[in-house]
């Protein structure tokens, strides 16, 4: 069917590591209703970016669904319904979700490293863990992950189980503390820089490179290049706007309602 959308197909909204949980406390109960309203907003955007971690824990089983994520899923179903272009980029806590996003939503499936062409510029997708090696646990939990062998390890893992591991790993994962967003932001000029030589093939084309996972949000330039880090739906209402090659770093709070027409 053709879009009802009156949406502005060059524009593009970004939220990462929102980080839900099956059993949202009422902190969380608040955040996934602003989430809900930043899927309202995402219903007149060309493009939604899940940037990775949306939810804190996800696995595949081939005859169970988890329960706990429906207010969220059916947010992305009126999105999708609207004629927006949803795109997921699995995190190290949800990259079994890959799948699921492809069937429900028509998310192609992405390396961890890909280009998409949204909001008037070719853009760097990657949710960011592993980029800066700060974090050994994540490291290993995503090593896991990632791998073959632990996706097998994981399924031979009562689910329950599964499920303690996740959430005691995702313990690490909150905001950036003064010193580590330093460091971070010292090590992603100098991998922007480098990045400059390195990248080539097909990952070639992009000037702006939008991550996530961090928890501290900022942006660093370099040979006409951008690297902008998300702060996370988790830890502030943080998420980005693309408008016509025009990129922006909001907050929910102060920012509900950009203007996503060309020109703004
Ligand atoms: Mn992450």
């Amino acid at each position: 069917m053709a879009s009802m959308n009156s949406s502005h197909a060059s524009s593009a909204i970004f939220v990462a590591d929102s980080h839900f949980h099956l059993q949202p406390d009422a902190a969380e109960t608040r955040r996934r209703d602003r989430f809900v309203e930043l899927c309202a907003l995402a219903q007149s955007a060309g493009h939604l970016v899940l940037l990775g971690d949306i939810f804190d824990f996800w696995f595949d089983y081939r005859h169970f669904r988890l329960r706990g994520y429906e207010e969220v899923l059916q947010a992305l179903d009126r999105v999708r319904a609207a004629g927006t272009n949803l795109h997921f980029v699995g995190g190290n806590h949800d990259i079994w979700a890959a799948t699921y996003m492809q069937e429900r939503y028509g998310c192609e499936i992405r390396p961890p490293h890909s280009l998409l062409s949204a909001g008037g510029r070719t853009v760097h997708l990657c949710h960011g863990d592993g980029l800066f090696k700060l974090d050994w646990a994540y490291g290993a939990f995503r090593t896991m992950v990632r791998a073959r062998a632990g996706i097998a390890l994981a399924k031979s893992l009562h689910p329950e189980i599964l499920f303690a591991l996740s959430t005691w790993l995702s313990g690490r994962s909150r905001c950036a503390t003064r010193d580590e967003a330093q460091v971070i932001e010292s090590r992603a000029a100098a991998w922007l820089a480098r990045s400059a030589q390195a990248t080539g093939g097909d990952m070639a084309g992009w000037d702006l490179m939008v991550i996530g996972h961090v928890h501290h949000g900022f942006s660093v330039r370099s040979d006409g290049r951008t690297l902008a880090a998300l702060p996370g739906w988790l830890d502030t209402l943080g998420y980005g706007v693309l408008v016509d090659g025009h990129w922006r770093q909001l907050d929910f709070d102060r920012d509900p309602a950009p203007d996503l027409s060309p020109g703004a």
